[in-house]
């Protein structure tokens, strides 16, 4: 067992040093999306083996807290939506919950900031090689989803975003529904005790505190329950998994 784990341990830090390249266009290269693809079905299994679907990101002090959060990808979406609620400091920002729910809703971050909500200082890893600490605050995406009524055979959430990363490709992302439920999955409207800022995702984001930082999906407009998402994009359940990166990014 100890030798299958440490050879498990070693294959993975070998496609890590793969997608440490970062959010960039290795993976459009004809090798990247195979190589991939082999790594993620084996990064699953040794997610599974090494950590329990329970386990907890570590959470960090005040002291910790990086003084600034470099922002990345979109910093500002320029789609009209998006530009019509900024300039009205997101007033009239509402998000759309629904696919597989028995009460689908529109709610205002003060609708969210009325359910459970949680504050937690993580780390952000991305691929890119960077790191950054912060102090996170927002709605436990499990009590949206009781919110709601989802249905008990859905399988994953879907994030919706604001922002375009090429003409009618907006940034997605989706997580099951064992992450969405977990303690430290939220729906984060505030940074470091202030209004999320616009570059880091203004007004909600998603932060799931055990996976890389592509997970992260900053302008959420619409999340949508869902038994499959193959439909969705081109069906790798995300922006950056549809050009080749893993859906399950454990750190
Ligand atoms: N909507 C959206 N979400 C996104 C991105 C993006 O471009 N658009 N970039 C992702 C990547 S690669 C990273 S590392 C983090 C960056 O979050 P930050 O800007 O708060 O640092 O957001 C993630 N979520
Ligand atoms: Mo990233």
């Amino acid at each position: 067992m100890t030798d299958r784990r440490s050879f498990l341990r070693m294959a993975i830090m070998g496609t890590a040093s793969l997608i440490v390249a970062g959010c960039d266009r290795i993976s459009q290269s004809s090798w990247g999306p195979k190589v991939l693809d082999k790594a993620e079905g084996l990064n699953r299994r040794v997610q599974v083996l090494l950590s329990p679907s329970s386990a907890m990101a570590k959470e960090y002090t005040e002291a910790d807290i990086s003084s600034v959060f470099h922002p990345n990808g979109t910093t500002m979406p320029s789609t009209p939506a998006y530009q019509a609620l900024m300039a009205n400091q997101f007033r009239d920002y509402k998000l759309q919950v629904d696919g597989m729910v028995s009460r689908p809703a529109m709610l205002s971050i003060d609708d969210l900031k009325k359910l459970d909500t949680r504050t937690q200082i993580t780390r952000h890893d991305c691929v890119e090689g960077w790191s950054a600490i912060g102090k996170w605050q927002g709605t436990l995406l499990s009590a949206v989803l009781d919110h709601v009524g989802a249905d008990p055979q859905a399988r994953f959430v879907v994030f919706h975003c604001f922002d375009e990363m090429d003409v009618n490709t907006p940034y997605y992302e989706s997580v099951d529904i064992d992450e969405a439920r977990h303690p430290q999955t939220l729906l984060a409207f505030a940074l470091n005790d202030k209004p999320l800022p616009v570059p880091n995702g203004a007004p909600l984001r998603l932060r799931v505190g055990r996976q890389l930082g592509y997970k992260q999906a900053k302008y959420l407009s619409r999340i949508e329950v869902v038994k499959s998402f193959d439909t969705i994009g081109d069906g790798n359940g995300g922006y950056w998994e549809d050009q080749g990166y893993e859906w399950y990014a454990g750190i």
